[in-house]
């Protein structure tokens, strides 16, 4: 498993905490490590899952992720 931590823009209270922790909760090879207002740190298999498909999953729950430095 990778370690992956997002910077996410949009999230403003515990229900984007929420959306975010449900769009992700549900991905196979993806463990969701920790969830807050702003970022998520996760690990995930790279050879079930790409950094790409994370993010779009972030974007369609409506935010802005990228990849933390
Ligand atoms: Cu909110």
């Amino acid at each position: 498993m990778e370690t992956l931590n997002l910077t996410i823009g949009g999230m403003s209270c515990g229900h984007c905490v929420a959306r975010v922790s449900k769009a992700l909760g549900g991905m196979e090879g993806l463990d969701v490590e920790a969830v807050r207002i702003g970022a998520a740190e996760l690990r995930y298999d790279p050879e079930r899952r790409s950094v790409d498909e994370i993010l779009e999953a972030v974007r369609d729950a409506g935010y802005e992720p990228s990849v933390a430095a």
